[in-house]
């Protein structure tokens, strides 16, 4: 139906004669607000933009400052949805300077006749829910409210500046600007004494610029910020080259990337690289003046881990003591205090090298807080400083500002959002937010937003709301909300995302850390840009998951539920496995499945040093069996673990879990000896279960010559090595020994049985396959043997084992039975700690620097093993990760 037909029937409120009535009100003329209306009007909705500013720009509009610069390729920061926009406009430079954005986004406007619509010099003041009308009315401070259908907010993610917060700024008699709203005719600098608060993008982009002008320039700077060079100029023709050869196939790529710009995923880890090649990548990264390149393409950990990440910094703090001649200026100019990457690093042109200039003064107020402004200028808790100008620089309420701050939001029963939002932005997807219905926000809280390309981002979001609207009216929907269950899921999802990235080790305005008293947690969406894209495309393609769709004649629809419950990191693996479409493993005959096991394990990451490895031959039950012992790199006697890797009896062998040895034997600082056990077919039941005892009992006897603690023998497993691990307690309990300190079983299988729930809910689809399972029993144990405890350990008799650590993972067929197995431990008295490890798989912990969310699971082990050999439960020898901060907003 028409919306001027749905308007006959409005409230009062919305027919007056003063309010204009449209199915879309946005907020914002920016990058975002322009394509909305473009995409808007083309599917047919009549639309408003409301505008505070003068003009289109946004952003663009505001940030005038000099050295004002796009850090992100402008090459890349363009509009993409229309090629021959792209061809119509050419960009001058590398990265575009302020007033070429603010030109282009008006050629834009004027290009697809978007000024019409825009209602500039019109700020919001308040938008309100009517639940009689389903409508949203916004009133404003200039002219007619407006009523619409869906309200769209454009607003940015930076673009509510901070309020100063530094007493006596009133009392100062000389000139004060803000960065983010710096005067359009600019300021004259001459001969004057400026201050500059702040060293974010703002300040590191200006300060070089306002040292070029001014009699002297004081920058008063809180922490120190990474920056590297922009080194601008002309487009680069390699990209230009590549951009040309094939722009769709070009776009295509930034929209499937991690940050919106195409490049590749990095798969090769720091230590896999020697120093000379770790430099040579940094030179190179260093050279190409690009934010994206050196933060996603040094090496596969510097954003996921604190040890990958610090080898960078280390080279950048080189850098920047190369550039500044006194050392103490130096010294204070190197940020220590967060990793690489976790706080926005920046772009500069010069910035470094104007310290050396004689003009320019460093005040660090971690040394000398600013006490006040007064009437003459700044005083420090050591000195004051006499100037006529003083520039903020100090940044905005990032993320939630524009649309919370600005103005009121009242939804559903008229909740207001700034109370939903008091404990921090809670969204589904960061598009919408349960309770207020037919409200959409472009690049919110909670979507990858400024942690991306913000162009690519902006187009996605746009597209995404358009679509929905066009499909919502061609089937009589007049309304869509998301649901709680969803939007709690999407904030538990965003949890687990932060949980892999540095982000929680720094305070940031990605936090909310830079607003005294705001709510803090990682607010953009750290999972990509390219997983967020399939995230958004799933919604739709579970039918709306998570959004309750009503309309006048239609039935109402609600299709609940979480649209992501696996962990990040397992999503992506899953996802492309399932890409790869492979055979079905148990379809492979058993020397096939070896065969394609050894060529999949060559592709993963190689585990991390440890102190030696080395092959030796020990007696199983049956002849002499292959082992690989792990010794960590501190000096012995170490207690010793006997472990038993997976392969459900058929395959792998003592060096197929080499990464997770690896792993374990760093974190626990124990000796790992992986025992090459027989397989079947060959070797059938009970062949792997006696070789596992017979070589426990072998290790226990040549403890000392292995280098290990007497008396402090353990046992762990993973899957059917979980299993052999379990057996091997219960036999070295009823055959005399030996003494067994602890046990650890990573999903292990414990029975015969396949009826538990966790075998049909996750029965395919998670690599470990029902089908697999099946194969792997019957080539191994044959029906009348399989309730014998040497191979269902749940079946056998459980008092008087050694302590057990017992994890499972949720979407694994094996979980309930490793549950199974741990209540049954701890009813007959065995002191058991239990892992369920949410959204984690069966190869979860094993796969180790690609499944980085094991890594909380690894530790915990360790600290168990640790235990159970009555040692300290940190093994580790690296300093401690700087304070966390809590990763979900709120
Ligand atoms: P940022 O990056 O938030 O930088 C603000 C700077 O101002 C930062 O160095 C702050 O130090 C400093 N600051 C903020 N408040 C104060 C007070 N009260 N006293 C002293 N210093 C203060 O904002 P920008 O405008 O530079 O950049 C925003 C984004 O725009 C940028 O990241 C790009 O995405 C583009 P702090 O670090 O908080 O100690």
């Amino acid at each position: 139906m028409p919306e001027a037909m749905v308007e006959t029937r409005a409230s009062d409120a919305t027919r007056s004669a003063s309010t204009q009535v449209v199915d879309v009100a946005v907020v914002g003329a920016g990058f975002a607000g322009l394509y909305i209306l473009h995409r808007l009007r083309k599917a047919g909705f009549s639309a408003v933009v409301l505008e505070e500013a003068a003009d289109v720009g946004g952003t663009w509009y505001w940030n005038r400052y000099p050295g004002a610069r796009c850090d992100i390729q402008t090459i890349d920061y363009s509009y993409t949805f229309d090629p021959e926009l792209e061809k119509a406009w050419t960009w001058s430079e590398k990265y575009a300077t302020q007033p070429e954005i603010l030109r282009y986004l008006g050629f834009v406007a004027d290009r697809y006749d978007l000024r019409r619509d825009i209602r500039f010099g019109t700020k919001v003041k308040q938008a309100t829910w009517d639940d009689t009308t389903d409508r949203w009315l916004i009133t404003t401070d200039n002219g007619a409210s407006v009523s619409c259908r869906y309200y769209i907010m454009a607003t940015g993610c930076l673009s509510a500046p901070k309020p100063p917060e530094i007493d006596g700024v009133k009392d100062f008699k000389g000139e004060i600007y803000f960065t983010g709203r710096w005067p359009h005719d600019g300021v004259n600098l001459k001969g004057k004494r400026v201050a500059v608060i702040g060293t974010g993008s703002s300040g590191i982009q200006s300060i070089p610029m306002f040292a070029q002008d001014a009699a002297h320039i004081t920058v008063f700077q809180r922490t120190p910020n990474f920056a590297l060079p922009a080194h601008n100029g002309p487009q680069p023709a390699e990209r230009k080259t590549m951009l040309e050869g094939d722009r769709a196939a070009y776009r295509e790529q930034a929209r499937w990337s991690m940050a919106g710009v195409p490049y590749p995923q990095q798969t090769v880890v720091s230590w896999q690289l020697s120093d000379a090649e770790r430099r040579e990548r940094f030179e190179k990264a260093w050279a190409a003046g690009d934010l994206v390149h050196i933060l996603t393409q040094l090496w596969a950990d510097q954003g996921v881990d604190v040890d990958g990440n610090a080898i960078v910094a280390d080279l950048i703090r080189e850098k920047i003591r190369e550039v500044v001649k006194d050392p103490e200026i130096a010294a204070a100019l190197t940020p220590h205090d967060h990793p690489f990457g976790a706080k926005r690093p920046c772009l500069d042109t010069n910035y470094y090298a104007t310290y050396n200039q004689p003009n320019v003064t460093l005040v660090n107020l971690r040394q000398e807080p600013i006490q006040a402004i007064t009437a003459t200028g700044i005083v420090t808790d050591k000195r004051s400083f006499d100037v006529d100008i003083i520039v903020f620089a100090t940044g905005f309420d990032a993320m939630t500002g524009a649309i919370m701050a600005v103005h009121p939001i009242s939804g559903r029963g008229g909740k207001s959002l700034s109370s939903v939002w008091a404990g921090g932005p809670q969204t589904y997807l960061g598009l919408t937010v349960a309770g207020f219905p037919n409200l959409f926000m472009i690049t919110g809280p909670g979507s990858p937003s400024v942690l991306s390309n913000m162009a690519v981002s902006i187009e996605q979001h746009a597209d995404w709301v358009v679509d929905r609207l066009v499909a919502l009216r061609d089937a009589g929907f007049t309304t869509m909300e998301a649901t709680e269950t969803a939007q709690a899921g999407w904030a538990r999802h965003m949890a687990d995302c932060a949980t892999l990235t540095l982000h929680r080790l720094a305070n940031t305005w990605y936090t909310g850390a830079n607003v005294p008293g705001k709510a803090q947690g990682v607010m953009p969406y750290t999972g990509g840009v390219g997983p967020y894209r399939s995230i958004c495309n799933e919604v739709v393609a579970q039918g709306m998951l998570g959004f309750k769709l009503t309309g006048p004649n239609v039935a109402e629809q609600c299709n609940d539920g979480e649209v992501v419950r696996l962990q990040p990191d397992v999503r992506l693996v899953l996802g492309m496995l399932a890409q790869m479409n492979l055979p079905p493993i148990e379809t492979m005959g058993a020397q096939g499945a070896r065969d394609f096991l050894n060529e999949f394990n060559k592709a993963r990451p190689a585990g991390r040093p440890v102190g030696e490895v080395g092959d030796g031959m020990l007696q199983g039950a049956d002849g002499p069996l292959p082992y690989k012992l792990y010794r960590p790199a501190t000096s012995g006697p170490h207690p010793i673990v006997v472990y038993f890797h997976g392969g459900g009896w058929v395959l792998g062998d003592q060096q197929s879990d080499d990464p997770f040895c690896r792993d374990m034997c760093r974190r626990t600082g124990m000796i790992f000896v992986s025992v090459g056990y027989r397989h079947a077919p060959e070797h059938r039941f009970p062949a792997a279960a006696e070789d596992g005892y017979a070589a426990t009992r072998w290790i226990a006897e040549h403890t000392t010559e292995l280098g290990g603690t007497p008396g402090r023998l353990l046992v762990a497993g993973w899957s059917a090595g979980g299993n052999i691990a379990a057996v091997t307690c219960q036999l070295a309990r009823d055959r005399g020994g030996p003494e067994i300190a602890g046990q650890l079983l990573v999903s292990p299988v414990t029975d015969c049985s396949f009826d538990r729930p966790s075998y049909s809910e996750n029965g395919t689809g998670y690599f470990l396959t029902r089908g697999l399972m099946y194969w792997f029993w019957d080539l191994y144990c044959s029906p009348a043997d399989r309730t014998d405890p040497r191979v269902a350990p749940l079946r056998g008799k459980l008092d008087g084992l050694p302590p057990a650590f017992i994890a499972t993972s949720e979407f694994d067929p094996l979980r309930d039975e490793g549950i199974a197995y741990a209540e049954a431990l701890a009813k007959a008295g065995v002191p058991v700690e239990q892992l369920k490890a949410r959204g984690q798989f069966h190869s979860s912990f094993t796969m180790v620097d690609v499944i980085i969310t094991g890594v909380n699971g690894r530790m915990k082990m360790a600290q168990a093993l640790r235990r159970f050999a009555d040692l300290p439960a940190d093994a580790s020898e690296r300093t401690p990760p700087p304070r966390e901060i809590n990763v979900a907003a709120g």
